[in-house]
């Protein structure tokens, strides 16, 4: 059995969970929010999530992952056959991880203390949004999935990141991020429906107060070692 490990709350763990009970392997999770040097064992750079697998490995980074459980899990493919199709479904994640997902994910320390975000800090993030959505627009098919005919993990993995783009980047700029992709709200709604994101989004309002309170101790930890 594989044992994923993280939080409910977080869009990267969700991916990984989406495909781990997308194509029915048996695993477990183990609750850990990180930030100690034993985690680092499992996650080198202390990222959630990190899976270690049946013979005992530990991956982490969310696409690795995701790429080891396609390779050894064939079964239900979240890849095309096609070289080309395959790359183009890489391509989408990444300009959603680099150009849209990580600005947003600038924005999180505002989010969460209240703090006003600085005029550099917000220009800067949406700089380089504005050339993410230009290129998810070129990008996305929404025929009916985000690269076309087949459902991809680009599906699994924009959904979730566009939990991020939505909550934190949408919130703190005051700007309807997704409405701005031609097709990707509507699309995205539909991504919730599946049986899949339901259970996900179920743990993940259950993981909620425990997540909040987390962050609070640990903003106030770092507060006072800060002093
Ligand atoms: N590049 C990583 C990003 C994962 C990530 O940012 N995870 C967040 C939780 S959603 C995290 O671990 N944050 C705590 C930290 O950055 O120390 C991946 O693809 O898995």
């Amino acid at each position: 059995m594989v044992t994923l490990h993280g939080f409910a709350s977080s869009n990267y763990y969700n991916v990984v969970k989406y495909v781990l009970q997308y194509k029915e392997v048996p695993h477990e999770e183990h609750l850990i929010y990180g930030g100690t040097e034993e985690w680092l064992s499992i996650s080198p750079v202390g990222k959630i999530p990190a899976l270690t697998t049946e013979r005992g490995s530990h991956l982490s980074e969310t696409v690795v992952i995701c790429d080891y459980l396609e390779e050894v899990y064939p079964d239900k493919p979240l890849y095309p056959s096609n070289p080309e199709a395959r790359a183009h479904v890489r391509q989408i994640m990444k300009v959603m991880e680099l150009y849209l997902e990580l600005p947003s994910r600038r924005l999180i320390s505002y989010a969460f203390s209240g703090l006003p975000a600085p005029d550099p800090v917000l220009s800067d993030v949406r700089h380089v949004l504005n050339r993410g959505i230009k290129a998810m627009r070129r990008l996305s098919d929404f025929a009916p999935h985000i690269a076309g005919a087949q459902f991809t993990l680009a599906d699994v993995y924009v959904h979730y990141c566009n939990a991020v783009v939505q909550g934190i980047g949408s919130k703190i700029m005051d700007w309807d991020i997704l409405a701005e992709i031609h097709g990707m709200r509507e699309w995205n709604r539909n991504m919730r429906e599946s049986d899949i994101a339901r259970r996900i989004e179920a743990d993940r309002v259950a993981n909620e107060p425990e997540f909040h309170a987390y962050i609070a101790r640990y903003m106030a930890e770092n507060a006072a070692s800060d002093k």
